[in-house]
């Protein structure tokens, strides 16, 4: 097991060597890949970075390579392999036994080395299997890139060196981070193959995005050297002409790890290995050797990003979100921009994120397709339209857009309602009154207050400030043909002077202990100071509502008695 990190930071230049069938894969990417070179182009209104080889960043690692020991397997040997081809092609090394050309590979040797990171070095050196020589399970080999984050990948270009292209092998993605993987494409030597490894038909057209085929093409055992694979994941796909506006194609195209899953070597003698398989100089020809690996990507940035690059700390490649977006991906409004709900870019509408008009009040917002359905945001155009909640309005504000006053707070006639300033305090006692109106600053009176200032009672409550409410009694008519009718109306008593009651069934004023008169408006004779109607004993009385009167007690002061609107329970002593 060999595994090595590449560094990170290369400059990205055109990344792939400049061979005919490359410059044919690179002609068929769609056409926003052209975007950042000649905006307004047929692009569309989507921004999308350029594609460069994702390879040359990745980490990658082998299950086994020729000529190395994974660790506990002791000192690595030199391992003998031979080339399928006869006769050797590199002058000066290598020889020829019994006509066929052969050689060792050796990880200490640096010339007979062949380690994985050569499969993504951009050179001649190749990375190299053991043979099956060395063990039939050499057939089982992965190969796994870690791409590092996030990439959509348009195609990738496998050169195989010394050996055929492999004969049964899948190629896996994962968008994980490689907890899961799934696969991408399968490749066989035959159709038949194809429905029994796989339960795929081979060479089938492709009619959906994310169509995983089976082909059969790249299996071929020609030829013997230097053969190539191109798997396309874009061309050629319904969704990629337009494929901004294919949800499943950026899903499919998406992957943070590659992985090769190579599960038979490719051999001269197709089914016949099985007999030739102890055979050492037949089976020391079989092995995998992959030359260079080019991954064609570009970073998920949806649409909103024409430059990707790792001029940041973390030295990771990251989009320069436009279009007022964030994050990784550009896959969120930027703070104070959420009058719309996020959305990649598609080809005819860069779906742009659309600062929320807070007046001023606010820096952040949310989106809520609630309030977008209801009409009740204001734009920056003062257009009801989208969904922008401004968060932690400053400034006395409130509102979706803060365009109000808290509570408590007016802004007078005229003054803007950007005004920094605009939200003054009502000056209303908060007591009697539940906030003021806007423009005017006129108090809104509690219900049982009255007034400009709410300094007085409403109809139907009594005894400022605290302003209770009139009990109303029903009272039979005098007329006792209509006995149902009870005529409620309120009796004509003196409330500070009256017991809880108030009235009879009658209407006849109920006085409490030293009152008198009709309307228990005046104090008996010895007592004085209604409505306290204070004995010559210097005493009040005191009483609860249902035991009256219950207690004597040395007056304090002066107390006005404060009767509770429903008619039980204690009485209130206010002391004066
Ligand atoms: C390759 O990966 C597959 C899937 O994780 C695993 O089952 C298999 O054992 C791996 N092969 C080797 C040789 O490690
Ligand atoms: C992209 O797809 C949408 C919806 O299918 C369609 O309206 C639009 O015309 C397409 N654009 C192009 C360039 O094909
Ligand atoms: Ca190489």
């Amino acid at each position: 097991m060999a595994a090595a990190a590449r560094p990170r930071g290369r400059a990205l230049g055109p990344v792939l060597p400049p061979t005919p069938l490359l410059l044919l894969v690179l002609r068929v990417l769609p056409a926003c890949g052209a975007t950042a070179r000649d905006p307004g182009a047929a692009a569309g209104l989507s921004l999308h970075p350029t594609y460069f080889n994702l390879a040359e960043a990745a980490r990658i690692w082998a299950t086994a390579t020729c000529g190395e020991r994974g660790p506990g397997e002791g000192r690595p040997q030199p391992e003998l392999y031979c080339k399928l081809v006869g006769g050797p092609t590199a002058p000066g090394s290598g020889h020829t036994i019994q006509g066929q050309f052969c050689d060792y590979c050796n990880s200490e040797d640096p010339r007979k080395a062949h380690p994985v990171t050569n499969a993504i070095d951009g050179s001649e050196r190749w990375w190299q299997s053991p043979p099956l020589s060395s063990g039939t399970q050499y057939n089982r080999v992965n190969l796994t890139l870690d791409l590092g984050q996030l990439f959509h990948v348009a195609y990738i270009l496998i050169k195989f060196a010394n050996s055929p292209r492999p004969d049964l092998w899948v190629l896996e993605r994962s968008v994980d981070f490689g907890s899961t993987y799934s696969p991408w494409q399968y490749f066989a030597h035959s159709k038949v193959d194809c429905l029994k490894e796989f339960g795929r038909e081979a060479n089938m057209a492709v009619t959906r995005d994310d169509d995983v085929l089976c082909v059969t093409e790249y299996s071929r055992i020609v030829p013997l050297e230097n053969g190539e694979v191109v798997v396309s994941l874009i061309n050629g796909r319904p969704g990629a002409k337009n494929f901004t506006f294919s949800h499943t194609l950026r899903e499919f195209t998406k992957a943070t790890n590659i992985r090769l899953r190579f599960l038979r070597t490719n051999t001269l003698l197709g089914h016949l290995i099985s007999k030739a398989q102890r055979d050492p100089t037949v089976t020391r020809r079989y092995y995998y050797s992959i030359k260079d690996i080019s991954i064609g990507g570009q970073c998920v940035c949806n649409g909103h990003a024409e430059v990707c690059n790792i001029n940041n700390p973390e030295k990771l490649f990251r989009c320069e979100c436009q279009h007022h977006t964030c994050g990784e991906t550009c896959d969120r409004c930027c703070t104070g921009y959420n009058q719309r709900r996020w959305r990649p870019a598609a080809w005819e509408q860069s779906h742009e994120c659309e600062a929320c008009n807070c007046h001023g009040h606010a820096s952040n917002c949310y989106y809520d397709p609630d309030v977008e359905r209801q009409q009740a945001s204001l734009n920056t155009q003062g257009i009801y339209a989208g969904g922008g909640v401004c968060i932690n309005c400053q400034h006395n504000t409130a509102g979706v857009n803060c365009e109000q006053c808290a509570k408590g707070y007016y802004r007078p006639y005229g003054v803007p309602v950007d005004a920094p300033d605009g939200c003054i305090p009502c000056s209303c006692d908060p007591e009697h009154a539940d906030g003021c109106e806007q423009g005017s600053g006129r108090c809104h009176c509690k219900p049982n207050f009255h007034g400009d200032n709410c300094e007085k009672c409403a109809i139907g409550y009594y005894n400022f400030p605290f302003c209770l409410r009139i009990p109303i009694f029903p009272v039979s008519t005098p007329s006792s043909e209509d006995p149902v009718a009870g005529d409620i109306k309120g009796c004509d008593c003196n409330l500070e002077g009256v017991l809880p009651e108030i009235c009879d069934a009658h209407g006849r004023c109920l006085c409490r202990p030293g009152v008198e008169g009709p309307r228990c408006d005046t104090c008996r004779s010895g007592f004085y100071s209604f409505p306290i109607c204070q004995g010559p004993s210097e005493k009040v009385a005191i009483y609860k509502p249902e035991s009256r009167p219950s207690a004597e007690t040395e007056p304090a002061s002066t107390w006005i008695l404060d009767f509770p609107a429903s008619r039980t329970g204690e009485i209130n002593f206010y002391c004066l």
